[in-house]
């Protein structure tokens, strides 16, 4: 892929930070599930926790493929710090495309403290796949709204300075419809955060469950038009599928990386393991995945970029990576052998962080449902 001088640079930029300072600390905060609070603070002054929001926003005005980019190299070392990312930017993008729906309210981008990031909560215990099974309740009292409800594996909720929620509006509206979305400062009486959950991978990512009980939010806080929740949340959740597959993408080509420089030095048999064909062909078949994965992600960019329709394209992006990311992440076990599955290398944290981009930002499974769809014109 052809990189704008822009690209390239902003490129250079993450590759370098991503090895100088998260590949020294990948390891432990593995182990331990301890959320990088200095180098997310040191991201945030990079401009990499608001890459693709205009500067008029507060963001750095870059492009989508700029925001990929970045979001696959700190992967690359990393899935946690490129989730952590890739969980913010989409919520950044989210709101300002609801502001210029109508909505006034002004995020407290800026947060407070050490909360300074902003979340995003449409999931719930009988609300995965079926987005539109949301129970939260917000009922309106005068100027305010009152919502009542849970929402379950929200990503950064620790560190949010406010989430965007979906609530159900009209309690008489059936499926997806009925559903709004509002701003939630997480300061407010009667919204708590739950204890972070303990994860397979992804575990220095903050994900927990929330818990709202009359929390009541000013008029101003509903994000466009009452009633229309469902819908930008698919759009944003269309926008959120490239960045799972740019960290899918990420985590394939670390792990890619790490099996092919030990195949060259390892020895059996009297030679290089990687001369044996065994060898040589699950390295073919990696790269090649690999490259797929990576035309269809930025072909995602591109027509999101371009400001043409790409949810089918993000779909097909995120599906192919994510799965690819768990083929390219096994094979570099099977490489390493008795090494690979062990911590002294990082494919069996890769490939544990892998799984999760086959659930997170739906399933693969809704993935060929919405490219079915498309395809046969549903
Ligand atoms: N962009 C804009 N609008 C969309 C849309 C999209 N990507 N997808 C659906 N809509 C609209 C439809 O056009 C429809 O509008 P009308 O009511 O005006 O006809 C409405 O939303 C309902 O759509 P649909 O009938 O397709 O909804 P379904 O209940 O069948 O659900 C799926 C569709 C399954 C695709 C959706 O629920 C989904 O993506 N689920 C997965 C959720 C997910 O990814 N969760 C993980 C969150 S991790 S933060």
């Amino acid at each position: 892929m052809q990189l704008n001088e822009n690209q390239s640079m902003i490129r250079q930029m993450a590759r370098d930070f991503a090895n100088a300072k998260i590949a020294p600390i990948a390891h432990d905060i593995d182990k331990h599930g301890t959320f990088p609070e200095a180098t997310v603070r040191e991201m945030g002054e990079l401009g990499f926790m608001g890459l693709s929001v205009p500067e008029a926003y507060g963001g750095s005005g870059a492009d989508i493929t700029s925001y990929a980019l970045v979001v696959e190299e700190l992967s690359r070392v990393c899935g946690s710090h490129g989730l952590t990312v890739a969980a913010q930017q989409p919520r950044l993008l989210a709101h300002r495309r609801l502001r210029h729906r109508g909505a006034e309210t002004e995020v407290p981008a800026r947060g407070r403290g050490r909360k300074s990031l902003l979340s995003f909560g449409l999931t719930e215990a009988g609300a995965g796949s079926d987005a539109g099974g949301t129970r939260t309740t917000a009922v309106r009292d005068g100027d305010h709204w009152v919502l009542n409800g849970s929402k379950m594996w929200i990503t950064n909720s620790h560190y949010a300075a406010a989430l965007i929620i979906t609530a159900k509006t009209d309690p008489k509206a059936t499926g997806s419809r009925g559903i709004s979305a509002f701003i939630v400062d997480t300061d407010t009486p009667g919204f708590t955060v739950e204890k972070k959950e303990d994860k397979l991978g992804m575990r220095a990512s903050d994900t927990a469950p929330l818990t709202l009980v009359d929390v009541r939010v000013p008029h101003a806080n509903l994000l466009g038009q009452e009633g229309d929740g469902f819908k930008y949340f698919m759009k944003t959740l269309d926008g959120g599928r490239i960045s799972i597959a740019a960290v899918a993408l990420g985590l394939a080509e670390g792990a890619l990386a790490t099996a092919r420089a030990y195949a060259r030095q390892r020895e059996q048999f009297g030679k290089a393991i990687a001369e044996f064909q065994a060898i040589e062909f699950m390295i073919a078949d990696m790269v090649t995945q690999i490259q797929a994965s990576r035309l269809l992600t930025y072909e995602a960019c591109r027509l999101k970029d371009a400001g043409e329709d790409f949810g089918h394209m993000s779909a097909m992006a995120k599906l192919h990576s994510s799965e690819t990311a768990m083929f390219v992440t096994d094979r570099a076990i099977q490489i390493l052998g008795g090494y690979g599955y062990t911590t002294e290398y990082p494919v069996e944290r890769m490939y544990r962080d892998a799984k999760l981009c086959t659930i997170g930002e739906g399933t693969s499974e809704i993935q060929r449902l919405v490219i079915g769809r498309y395809a046969l014109g549903l």
